[in-house]
């Protein structure tokens, strides 16, 4: 009970009523704030593979209507591999594990005017009854919280250029640190300082493999940032035993599985993005752009000088992440049978 729950003995054990106590935090599915769609609690009882996904990829990340049908892609490619889709979200101040259509159509036009949802943000969401996309950070501890292990994005947060001195760390990174999930994505974006991420990540404990051929660390738009991950790993079966093994140490810390984008999506000219990443973060810069806010600027500006290519590219390699990372659910999932 005290393992799950992690909390020090001593306040727990101020808690008169244990069973009460314990059933809740054990089982989020019966707690309140918690609606697990019915055919996510389904296949996590049943112990059929599930995958998480986030929903700030779907309202900052992306604008409507290409948020939703990258959104209803990635659940059909899930699916398709033999997995229960779980995106995660916050409507109305429920906490939601598994959208419905609808759920996805309400927060794709919300877009940006939805709450950008770290771990910081989850609490005062909830309590103000409005929508919260969550972010790498808040949609690995929701996950976490309803038991699952496999979760698919675009890129995480990092480091942000410049961090040295403003301190601007994104919480992915410490969450990744305090959370047994692991993130399948295409590394960070070059709007990051990529070294200095996985420095902190180092720090945190957390694993970070790439998959396939080689330990180049991805940049998103990119196969290669010039830095490596600690090993590479070629298959899905390799990827799940790592998560296996992390399970059965018991290792309460996540891990990154970087998948580099597969060369027939890359942007023809990466230089020209990169160059379009630059003139970003010096606008960025100019402008006073700080904080929660300075993400999805970037991504924008640099979709819009990029006219869309680099869009064209996010979709591709999101869809390509759901499919590597349902299989190494389907493999897990297999494992622990
Ligand atoms: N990087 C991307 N696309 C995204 C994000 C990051 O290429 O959509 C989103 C993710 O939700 C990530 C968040 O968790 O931005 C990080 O924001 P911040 O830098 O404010 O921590
Ligand atoms: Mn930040």
């Amino acid at each position: 009970i005290y393992r799950h729950c992690r909390l020090p003995v001593s306040i727990s054990s101020l808690c008169r009523d244990r069973r009460l106590f314990s059933t809740r935090l054990r089982a989020p599915a019966t707690s309140h704030v918690y609606d697990i769609h019915p055919e996510v609690r389904e296949a996590l009882r049943a112990k059929r593979p599930v995958v998480a996904l986030e929903s700030t990829i779907i309202s900052h990340g992306m604008p409507y209507p290409q948020n939703l049908d990258t959104a209803l892609a990635v659940e059909r490619i899930v699916r398709e591999e033999g997995c229960v889709p779980a995106t995660i979200a916050v409507l109305d101040g429920r906490i939601k594990v598994g959208l419905s259509k609808d759920d996805l159509e309400k927060l794709a036009r919300t877009g940006l005017k939805a709450r950008k949802t770290s771990r910081r943000d989850l609490a005062l969401v909830v309590s103000q009854g409005v929508v919260g996309a969550t972010t790498v950070s808040g949609t690995m501890l929701i996950a976490h919280q309803a038991g699952i292990k496999v979760f698919v994005t675009g890129g995480i947060g990092g480091v942000h250029r410049g961090g040295e001195d403003s301190m601007d760390v994104s919480a992915d990174l410490t969450e990744l640190g305090r959370t047994p999930v692991a993130v399948i994505c295409a590394g960070a974006k070059s709007i990051l300082d990529i070294e200095r991420t996985l420095e902190f990540l180092e720090t945190q404990g957390v694993t970070v493999v790439s998959y396939g051929d080689s330990d180049e660390f991805p940049a998103f738009y990119t196969p290669k940032s010039g830095y490596r991950s600690i090993a590479h790993l070629k298959t899905p079966d390799a990827c799940a035993s790592l998560i296996k093994a992390n399970n059965d140490i018991q290792l309460q810390s996540g891990m990154v599985i970087a998948v580099p984008i597969p060369s027939e999506d890359a942007p023809k000219d990466a230089w020209r993005i990169e160059k379009a990443v630059l003139d970003a973060v010096s606008e960025a810069n100019t402008k006073g752009i700080k904080g929660k806010d300075i993400t999805p600027f970037l991504l924008d500006r640099v979709k819009q000088i990029t006219q869309g290519e680099s869009l064209k590219s996010n979709i591709a390699l999101v869809k390509n992440n759901a499919r590597i990372g349902s299989r190494i659910a389907a493999s897990f999932a297999a494992q622990c049978n």
